[in-house]
């Protein structure tokens, strides 16, 4: 039997001490259901410590991602407010393991919402967002359940200015600079052909696992481009159009 607990402390104690573990799937067997049940006790790890739920991310939104995990469905994961890095604040690169920073976009709940709900009608404001992930795993290495369990390589998340939702969502640019240099280019149309539809998708897989999603919860959509490493020292600007901006800067000297 899965020991569940055990899983969960392996990868809160990897994060804590930001040193990585072997995937979980090297030693267990592990499918989508007992990797969400790992998730659910790693972040209850973290609730139990005084943190509290803010939102849900949307992880492998993008084709690319998903080929490359070899799946046809998004991932979800669980963000807190120990998470929350102010717009223009600042990360502690020796506190992680190996991290990313991804552009996205992130929505901000009005009311809750279920099951085929209207998004203009759940959805207040929507703003431009990075995602800080950095996986548990030796090597950013893992299976589709590993990554579950791991609570998406959730690790952090930046909050430009919310604005009200405009029309076209579909096809905004996406630009993702570090130290002032375009590094990644996008679209948001590579977030699941709209990112509205991560609105959905988190409302029915978070709503499953028994989330009820609340008033001024975010919902981050997803990656509009490939993620970078984020080195000490540098500074990240993800650049939505139309919507503005968001960034941080990593601490630590250059290497
Ligand atoms: O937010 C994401 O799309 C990340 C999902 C997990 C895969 C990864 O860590 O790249
Ligand atoms: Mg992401």
């Amino acid at each position: 039997m899965t020991d569940t607990a055990a899983l969960a402390a392996r990868l809160d104690t990897a994060a804590r001490e930001a040193a990585a573990t072997t995937q979980l799937t090297a030693d267990v067997a592990l499918a989508a259901p007992g990797a969400y049940a790992v998730q659910r006790a790693l972040v209850a790890r973290r609730l139990a410590r005084g943190e509290r739920m803010v939102g849900v991310k949307m992880g492998l939104t993008s084709r690319a991602k998903m080929a490359q995990m070899g799946v046809d469905e998004v991932i979800w994961g669980r963000l807190t407010d120990a998470m929350w890095i102010p717009d223009g604040g600042a990360v502690d690169t020796a506190a992680h393991i190996h991290p990313r920073v991804e552009p996205e976009v992130a929505f901000l709940l009005d009311r809750t919402p279920v099951v085929g709900d209207d998004f203009a009608a759940c959805v207040r404001a929507v703003a431009p967002a990075l995602e800080l992930i950095d996986s548990r795993y030796a090597d950013f290495r893992f299976t589709l359940a590993d990554v579950i369990a791991d609570n998406t390589s959730a690790a952090g998340f930046v909050v430009g200015p919310w604005r009200p939702v405009p029309d076209g969502l579909d096809n905004l640019g996406v630009l993702l600079e570090v130290d002032g240099e375009v590094v990644q280019t996008g679209s948001t149309a590579a977030i699941l052909g709209d990112p509205r539809r991560a609105f959905d998708a988190a409302v029915r897989l978070a709503g499953a696992d028994g989330i009820t999603l609340a008033p001024g919860w975010v919902v981050l959509a997803g990656a509009a481009t490939a993620a970078v490493p984020l080195a000490p020292g540098s500074h990240v600007r993800a650049v939505v159009e139309g919507l503005g901006t968001a960034s941080l800067t990593a601490r630590g000297a250059r290497p």
